[in-house]
């Protein structure tokens, strides 16, 4: 199951709750298996997926709401709320302990962002006033040195290593035995060997003999299921301390990191969000639980969901889903949706839409909004009830109204009819589109 699945299906499951018509205890049982099998899908513990569930259950069906909020609202919550503390209410800071030298080591799989996270870290220590130095133990794979060298030398830590292959422990020891008086000393290993088995006897070797102060593991936040069987072979070599989810920029939710907190137990510090030196920030779960559910900000989607849910007549939702509304009811909608703040936002908030939709392409909706609006008010009621009548010649009433052209004006109508074609359409398909509520 490919990664961003685990987010993608986490948030279906959460929808059907939003688009419930009712929130009663088959509707939160079925969230819960949604659940459960999204976790599960994604490699998640059995039993951790069981105990998260039951947690869920029991609060979702027991719990006290809290004034305010419907129980809607309320299961949505739970949810976020279990899934964050599980990962830790608040970021882990990576402790560095003032006066002594403190040694981490980083470990992963070739390709998962070690040396780049490497250099990111003594970036990292550095801006915070530390005296930080890199060792390169990756002999194996050639320019693994010249490539942590580049990445340091663009920022002045001073690294250790070999270019031309040898013993990785010498290397290691060699270079904390030239940085004795550095605060923070990062060791970037090798990734791959010849098989895997001599690769985790090094990570074994390096461990023993070292004795780093902390052992990170680097993931990269793009891959999915293979996280949990990499967490598992390096945390059965060497004890991980803590993780490092690297690539969580662009569209990655990072759903395997979920797993590899899973196989380890250990907290994530930190992701990385970029290629460049300084793209790395300290972990923020409830944020990572937001973008693993595929929601800009869930608690902000929350909010607008309780004011978006404007109360339609049943009758007049029918006449809605059957084609027969006026420009009146569209512009009713069209209120609803500006009530809402710049629909940028709202659309950010949709999942899908916050990577695809262009910052232009938004505003520009936007102000199709604004004059549309405007058009709607300087129409009669009864060009609005029926915009059949609306000809060449109320056409340029209205435009001259409402301070735009005829052409916006009939682009507008162009609009009405094509949305009652499309909710005709969604009827004969079925959709899901039902509901008292009609949610925008
Ligand atoms: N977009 C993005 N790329 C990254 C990130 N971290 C590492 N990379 C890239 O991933 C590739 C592998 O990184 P590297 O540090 O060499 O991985 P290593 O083999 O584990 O040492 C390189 O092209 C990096 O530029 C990140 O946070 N975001
Ligand atoms: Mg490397």
């Amino acid at each position: 199951m490919a990664l961003e699945k685990l987010g993608s299906s986490l948030y279906e499951s959460l929808k059907k709750i939003l688009r419930a018509s009712s929130i009663d205890e088959a509707a939160v049982k079925e969230l819960i298996r949604d659940l459960q099998r999204a976790l599960l899908q994604a490699d998640v513990n059995v039993r951790l997926v069981r105990d998260l569930s039951e947690r869920v259950e029991k609060r979702a069906l027991k719990e006290k709401i809290p004034p305010g909020i419907s129980r809607r609202e309320h299961v949505i919550k739970v949810v976020y709320e279990e899934l964050t503390s599980f990962l830790g209410e608040k970021a882990i800071p990576l402790r560095v302990n003032p006066g002594k030298r403190n040694v981490f080591m980083l470990v992963g799989i070739q390709g998962s962002g070690k040396t780049t996270t490497a250099a990111k870290l003594a970036r990292y220590f550095q801006k915070r006033g530390y005296k930080a130095a890199l060792i390169s133990a990756d002999t194996y794979r050639p320019g693994a040195y010249a490539q942590l060298k580049q990445l340091a030398s663009r920022i002045n830590v001073p690294t250790y290593g070999s270019e031309n292959g040898g013993d990785a422990v010498k290397i290691v020891l060699e270079g904390l035995g030239k940085f004795k008086d550095y605060d923070v000393v990062l060791i970037d290993t090798a990734g791959r060997h010849k098989d895997e088995k001599s690769l985790i006897e090094e990570m074994k070797t390096l461990e023993k003999t070292v004795h780093p102060d902390e052992i990170i593991m680097v993931i990269d936040g793009t891959i999915g299921q293979q996280a949990a069987v990499q967490a598992e072979a390096f945390h059965k070599a060497t004890p991980i301390g803590s993780i490092i989810v690297a690539k969580l920029d662009g569209s990655a939710r990072g759903g395997g990191a979920l797993s590899a907190v899973a196989a380890t137990g250990a907290p994530i510090k930190f992701i990385g969000t970029g290629e460049k030196i300084e793209d790395l920030e300290p972990f923020d779960p409830p944020r990572f639980v937001s973008r693993l559910l595929g929601m800009g900000d869930l608690q902000g989607l929350i909010e607008k969901v309780r004011e978006a849910e404007v109360e339609i007549p049943e009758k007049k939702a029918k006449a809605f889903l059957s084609g027969k509304f006026t420009l009146a009811d569209m512009y009713e909608q069209f209120e609803a949706m500006r009530s809402m703040g710049p629909i940028n936002r709202i659309l950010k908030m949709i999942p899908g839409f916050s990577y695809e939709i262009p910052e232009e392409m938004m505003n520009l909706a936007e102000e199709q909004m604004k004059k549309w609006k405007a058009i709607i008010q300087s129409m009669t009621p009864e060009e609005r009830e029926n915009p059949r009548i609306v000809k060449a010649s109320r056409a340029r009433r209205i435009a001259r109204g409402s301070g735009t052209s005829e052409r916006d004006v009939k682009a507008l109508i162009q609009q009405y009819n094509r949305l009652r074609k499309m909710i005709k359409s969604f009827r004969r398909k079925r959709l899901p589109f039902c509901g008292r509520k009609f949610p925008m």
